[in-house]
C-alpha cells in the first residue's frame, strides 16, 4: 500500500477528528478493514473521497446510500474469499455433527483410555441441509455439500438453476424441511435477525445451525435460549453481534463451536484480498473503471 499511494493511518483512537482536517481534506480514497460502522459522520469528515476500498466482501457497516449519494463509489472483493468461507463453513459443520473438537480433548485429557469409548455422534451424510442465500458463497457450499450425497434446500429471493435443490422462497419452511441449517446470507438491514426464533424453532430440538455470514442475521437471544433449553441440538458460529466479544453465555454450553470471524483467514485469501483492494484503488486513481464495484 505505501509503494502505491500516500497513506494516512486512521487514529489509534479510532476516532476520525482525532485526524487533523488539513490531512482529513487531502485524502482522496478510504482503504477500509474491519467490522466497526463506516456512517455519514465519518464519511462528511473526508469531504474529497471519491472511493471506500472495503477488504472484505461484506460492506454491511459501510454506509453505501450516504456515500452513493455523494457520488462516492464502494467496492469490495468478492470472489477470492469464496473457496476458503465455504471450506470453513463445511468444517464447522462437520466438527459439529461428529463432536471433533470434543473427541480431541477425550483424547487429550485421557478420557479415552481411563473411561472408554466416546459417546457416540450423529452423521452428515444423508441428511436434509438447508443453506439460507444462495449467493456465490452458499452456492459453493451447496457444491461441497452435494459431494455428501445431502438432500439440499436453499432459500433464495428467486429460484436458482441448481442440480436438483429445492428452493424455498420461505425461512421457515426451509428450517422446517431441514435437519441442518447455514446461513450465508449477506448481512444488512434486510437481513437483520432472519434467523428468527421462528425459524430456530422450526429447525427443532434435533436441528444445528452454521453461522458464516453475519451476527446480525441471527436473533442471538432466541439462539442462546433454544441452546439452553435444549430445542436445538447445536450451533456452529464463525461471526457474532458483539464481535469479538462474544456473549458469555455461549461460552457456557457445550452444544457450540465458536469460531473467531476467520472464515477468509487464510494467508492465500487474505493476500488476494488485499490485492483486490488494491487493485480497486489504482483504478480509481488512474480513472479507470472500478474492478469490483458494489454499486
Ligand atoms: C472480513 C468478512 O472482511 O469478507 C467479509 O465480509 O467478513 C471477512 O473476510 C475480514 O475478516 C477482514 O475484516
Amino acid at each position: 500500500m505505501h509503494e502505491l499511494f500516500t497513506v494516512h493511518q486512521f487514529p489509534a483512537s479510532g476516532n476520525h477528528a482525532d485526524l487533523p482536517a488539513e490531512v482529513r481534506d487531502q485524502v482522496r480514497a478510504l482503504a477500509f478493514k474491519g467490522h466497526s460502522q463506516l456512517g455519514a459522520d465519518i464519511i462528511d469528515a473526508f469531504p474529497n473521497i471519491g472511493l471506500i476500498a472495503n477488504y472484505g466482501v461484506g460492506y454491511d457497516t459501510i454506509d453505501v446510500a450516504h456515500a452513493t449519494s455523494k457520488g462516492i463509489a464502494v467496492t469490495n472483493t468478492p470472489d477470492v474469499l469464496t473457496n476458503d468461507v465455504a471450506d470453513l463453513a463445511v468444517g464447522m459443520l462437520i466438527s459439529l455433527s461428529r463432536g471433533i473438537v470434543g473427541a480431541s480433548e477425550w483424547v487429550l485429557s485421557g478420557k479415552w483410555a481411563n473411561t472408554g469409548a466416546y459417546p457416540l455422534q450423529r452423521t452428515l451424510s444423508e441428511t436434509t441441509i438447508g443453506i439460507a442465500g444462495l449467493g456465490r458463497i452458499g452456492q459453493a457450499i451447496g457444491k461441497r455439500l452435494h459431494g455428501f450425497d445431502a438432500d439440499l434446500h436453499y432459500f433464495a429471493r428467486s429460484e436458482k438453476e441448481t442440480p436438483g435443490w429445492t428452493w424455498h422462497n420461505d425461512l421457515v419452511s426451509l428450517a422446517k424441511q431441514s435437519d441442518i441449517l447455514i446461513v450465508a446470507v449477506s448481512g444488512g438491514p434486510e437481513t437483520k435477525q432472519i434467523i428468527s426464533a421462528e425459524v430456530i424453532s422450526a429447525l427443532g430440538a434435533d436441528g444445528l445451525l452454521v453461522n458464516i455470514s453475519r451476527g446480525s442475521t441471527m436473533d442471538e437471544e432466541a439462539l442462546i435460549k433454544a441452546l439452553q433449553s435444549n430445542q436445538l441440538r447445536g450451533a456452529a458460529l464463525d461471526v457474532f453481534n458483539n464481535e469479538p466479544n462474544v456473549d458469555a453465555r455461549f461460552l457456557a454450553l457445550d452444544s457450540v463451536l465458536l469460531q473467531p470471524h476467520q472464515s477468509s483467514g487464510t494467508v492465500e485469501t487474505r493476500k488476494k484480498m488485499g490485492a483486490l483492494q488494491r487493485d480497486n484503488l489504482s483504478a480509481f486513481f488512474a480513472d479507470k473503471p472500478l474492478l469490483t464495484p458494489v454499486s
